[in-house]
């Protein structure tokens, strides 16, 4: 069997790494790149990060969807997307990343970052109280691959964790909640909450007044804190920014926006307590995914069966 054609559909992205990173793994292999091209009959995998819409319906031969983040709300809001797999990433060089960028933020906020940055450039000398981390509960909401890691890394640090997902799981350590039921109590837990959620219909602007209002609200830092990585559009901005100015949000981490690049008009940018990264919590690396995808690839031609399949009922 000839080795499957590969176009690489991207919007938003430099592509060229990941090009040249599977030219070099698999140079026998067409690399198609040009959009245009999308209905070439060779192509059977799709690499994609928020293709034109309806350019993989084209495709005759698509055997798979690669998504080329964690994420695939990117893949499933393609009207006309073919019947074929979705496959996401669940590597744990990504997973590592979210685990570095989730600790480094709640650090931040237990550690006072904010303030001594202010502090610093003041000239004032003040230690203001340091609460052990192990007075303080971290909620994750979405416990899922990048979740559950968090969750542990956090526990190994010294926080109690708290987690909320879609449906009832054990996770060792950490207090469960589930559903919609469930979510009063997990936030009524927890003094950080933590957005790990992908976003699909039913989770679509979840982080909103409604749910800050439920946060805790007497928390060992001060007040509530929010950190997001999951999506923008699990945010709606103008709430948190109306909840941080009348003091019921105490401060946020937010890396995902409603729209990307945040503009440049966004309050959001120099609000005194929101810390803003441009979807940068976990950057996916080629030369780590590459070599992933491309023994999928393999197996997939082989006859074996895609692992890290997304659901397209669920959305994510
Ligand atoms: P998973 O699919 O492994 O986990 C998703 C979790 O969310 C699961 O626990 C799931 O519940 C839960 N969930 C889904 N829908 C609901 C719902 N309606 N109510 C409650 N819980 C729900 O995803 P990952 O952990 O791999 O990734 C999570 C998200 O992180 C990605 O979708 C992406 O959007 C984002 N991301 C962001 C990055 C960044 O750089 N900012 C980088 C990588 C990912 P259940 O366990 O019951 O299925
Ligand atoms: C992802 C992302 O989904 O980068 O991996 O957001």
């Amino acid at each position: 069997m000839t080795p499957g054609s590969i176009l690489l559909a991207t919007t938003g992205w430099d592509a060229a790494e990941w090009v040249k990173e599977f030219r070099r793994l698999a140079p026998e292999r067409p690399m198609l790149t040009r959009l245009e091209n999308a209905t070439d009959p060779a192509v059977r995998y799709a690499l994609v990060w928020k293709h034109p819409h309806g350019m993989l319906a084209k495709l005759p031969n698509l055997q798979a969807i690669f998504s080329l983040g964690a994420g695939v709300d990117h893949v499933f809001t393609d009207p006309q997307l073919p019947d074929v797999p979705v496959v996401r990433i669940v590597a744990d060089d990504l997973t590592q990343r979210m685990s570095e960028y989730v600790i480094w933020q709640v650090l931040e906020h237990l550690r006072h970052g904010r303030i001594y940055r202010h502090q610093q450039a003041e000239k004032i000398w003040r230690e203001p109280p340091q609460p052990a981390s192990s007075a303080v509960t971290v909620g994750i909401m979405g416990l899922g691959v990048l979740g559950r890691d968090a969750a542990s890394k956090l526990r190994h640090i010294g926080f109690k964790v708290a987690g909320w997902g879609r449906r009832s799981q054990q996770v060792d350590g950490v207090a469960c909640h589930h559903g919609e039921d469930g979510l009063a109590t997990f936030l009524g837990q927890s003094d950080i909450v933590v957005v790990l959620l992908p976003l699909t219909q039913q989770t679509r602007g979840i982080v909103n007044r409604d749910l800050i209002s439920k946060m805790k609200r007497k928390t060992p830092l001060g007040g509530p804190v929010l950190i997001n990585a999951g999506r923008g559009g699990l945010q709606v901005e103008a709430d948190i920014l109306a909840a941080l100015d009348d003091g019921s949000l105490m401060a946020a981490s937010l890396d995902v926006f409603e729209t990307e690049p945040l503009p440049k008009e966004s309050p959001l940018w120099s609000h005194p307590s929101v810390t803003v990264t441009p979807h940068a919590a976990a950057a996916s690396d080629p030369a780590q995914l590459a070599p992933l995808m491309l023994a999928q690839i393999r197996a997939h031609e082989r006859g074996e069966p895609l692992a890290n399949l997304a659901n397209r009922d669920a959305g994510y």
